[in-house]
């Protein structure tokens, strides 16, 4: 028994895949130029795919698991269980228009030419908004659409925004945001879901692991209890003594995102010698 998970062969989702079942203790060869490839230490066969093939695979059963964008099986329309969102391929489904255009609100999209990619994401979008417009699908560089006079908009995936501003447009409405996620079929046997489990449960800990840094300072004695009261910790903060006298080492895990915040308070409470450390794995 073994799962099957189509990942990305090439692109911007190919690399972070790897590297995420790599950081799962998941052995495997890297195959840019395989269609497959089997991992040496779990039960799980890896298929490379273009990422628009990779929902139908697993809708269909060809593959058991698939690392894709959110945005492509939202496209897609496939019947997939989302089992995780995997914190990397962050984007949006932007819509954007010429700079000089003026553009107050959303109808001014209404009775547009729209260029996209992403017609059923799109059409689904306006029909919501109840705006009215022409989709023309096109596969590759949405961008230049405007240009060449074959449309007034566009909607298209946006990450730093460099391709747009190049391209002389302005992002005027997020449609979608979304990023790499794990997606499942829904017939997974028990044996295969016991699997499935075992591959989340190591996600999950890769994942806190990376929102989380350990961080060790010394404190004088005498300012102990204040600097301890400013960490939140895993339990409690773990406190040894150092060698000199009146002095104690404190040990702790601090979120990212309250990081810089908790970092100044500590300094200003009188703690020295701060550590950052990045975590590995972490099982809570
Ligand atoms: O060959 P295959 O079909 O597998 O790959 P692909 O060329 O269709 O996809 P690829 O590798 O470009 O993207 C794979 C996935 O990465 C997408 O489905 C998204 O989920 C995610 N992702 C994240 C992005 C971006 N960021 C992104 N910026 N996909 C595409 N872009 C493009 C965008 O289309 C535009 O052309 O990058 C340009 C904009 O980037 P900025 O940084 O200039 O804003
Ligand atoms: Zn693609």
């Amino acid at each position: 028994m073994k799962l099957r998970i189509a990942i990305q062969k090439s692109g911007r989702l190919h690399e972070d895949s790897i590297k995420l079942l790599k950081e799962c203790g998941i052995d495997i060869n890297n195959g840019v130029n395989k269609l497959k490839t089997e991992a040496t230490n779990f039960p799980l066969e890896v298929f490379f795919l273009r990422d628009d093939d990779i929902p139908q695979y697993v809708e269909d059963g060809v593959a058991d698991l698939g690392i894709v964008g959110e945005n492509v099986v939202l496209e897609k329309n496939c019947p997939l269980q989302t089992v995780e969102k995997l914190g990397f391929g962050k984007c949006r489904l932007a819509m954007a228009v010429p700079k000089s255009m003026e553009y107050n609100s959303i109808r001014d999209l209404h009775g547009k030419r729209i260029a996209t990619s992403y017609p059923v994401i799109v059409n689904d979008f306006l029909g919501k908004m109840g705006i009215e417009a022409e989709i023309h699908e096109i596969s590759g560089s949405v961008e230049i659409a405007p240009g060449i006079g074959l449309a007034e908009a566009i909607c298209d995936l946006v990450s730093s925004g460099s391709t747009l501003f190049m391209n002389g447009l302005k992002e005027v409405e997020t449609v979608l945001r979304s990023e790499a996620i794990l997606v499942a079929n829904n017939k997974l046997t028990d044996e295969q879901k016991v699997l499935l489990r075992k591959l989340v449960f190591r996600i999950q800990a890769v994942k806190k692991a990376k929102n989380n840094k350990y961080v060790l300072l010394n404190a004088p004695n005498d300012k102990l209890s204040e600097i301890i009261g400013l960490l939140p910790g895993m339990k409690s903060p773990t406190v040894l003594p150092l060698a000199e006298a009146g002095w104690s080492s404190v040990h702790s895990v601090l979120n990212e995102n309250d990081f810089w915040d908790i970092i100044e308070s500590l300094k200003a409470a009188g703690a020295e010698g701060i550590l950052v450390v990045p975590i590995e794995k972490m099982v809570i």
